[in-house]
């Protein structure tokens, strides 16, 4: 017998419900820069990443710049926060900002009104600096705009409704975009310090730049040195051996 329709319809809905959250993807709104070098933020970012030799080629580092964010391709997921167990060195890498002598950085956690906020860098501090934020953590800018906002990694806390605890932009945009430089081991994220859904902003997305460097797992670390002592005492009983084929002790 043949299920009705409205059956597999249903079955199709549960199988759809279950998959693995889908973040959708975002265009960043690239804005001419009123920075000298005049041009897309993105033209900053190809720059550091040739200058830090990501890339040797200018046009493929602008074409990363442009389209290889996280977000930019809807099968990567949006990143909201990160979850490193073992911690992470966090350093400022550049600043180009009128406000880069004020502007403060940290971690958060939690969402909406409930946030959490651990300063790591005060005006004056770049890094590199370790954190161990225990779970889900994403990364805030307070710049003095607008009387002092915060700028969260994650863009749903960049929205509207949660302006009872932070100030924010009118359509919870994106105030950074981020970089996977090394996959689950090194970010570059890029922030904007002007709201870019305001009217004043120039949306060049290099008022600082951050890396994110994750401390690796302690199993990795441990096997490696497993790995480097059984190297070790394996040429150390080598060493007799030959020694013995060399000097027979019946000769
Ligand atoms: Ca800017
Ligand atoms: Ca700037």
């Amino acid at each position: 017998m043949r299920k009705p329709l409205i059956i597999k319809f249903v079955v199709l809905f549960f199988i759809l419900a279950c998959q693995p959250n889908a973040h959708p993807s975002f265009i960043v709104n690239w804005g001419n820069s009123w920075d000298p070098g005049d041009g897309p933020g993105y033209g900053f970012v190809a720059n550091w990443l040739v200058n830090n030799g990501y890339y040797a080629n200018l046009n493929d580092a602008k074409n990363f710049a442009q389209f290889g964010y996280i977000g930019y391709n809807p099968a990567q997921p949006d990143p909201f926060y990160w979850n490193l167990p073992q911690g992470a060195i966090v350093e400022i890498v550049q600043e180009i900002s009128a406000y880069k002598n004020i502007t403060t950085f940290g971690y958060y956690k939690g969402s909406g009104g409930s946030k959490t906020l651990t300063q790591i860098f005060n005006a004056a501090q770049n890094g590199p600096t370790t954190i161990f934020p225990a779970g889900n953590f994403g990364f805030y800018t307070n710049s003095p705009y607008g009387g002092g906002v915060f700028w969260f990694t994650g863009r749903a806390e960049n929205l509207t409704s949660q302006s009872g605890a932070y100030a924010v932009n009118s359509g919870g945009d994106p105030q950074s975009v981020i970089y996977e430089l090394s996959q689950n081991e090194k970010w570059l994220i890029a922030w904007e310090d002007l709201d870019v859904t305001g009217s004043s902003t120039d949306n060049d997305y290099q008022d600082m730049f951050v890396t994110v460097t994750a401390i690796p797992e302690p199993n990795s670390a441990a096997l490696l040195l497993l790995g480097l002592i059984s190297l070790l005492l394996y040429n150390l009983t080598k060493i007799p051996k030959a020694a013995l084929k060399r000097y027979p002790l019946n000769a």
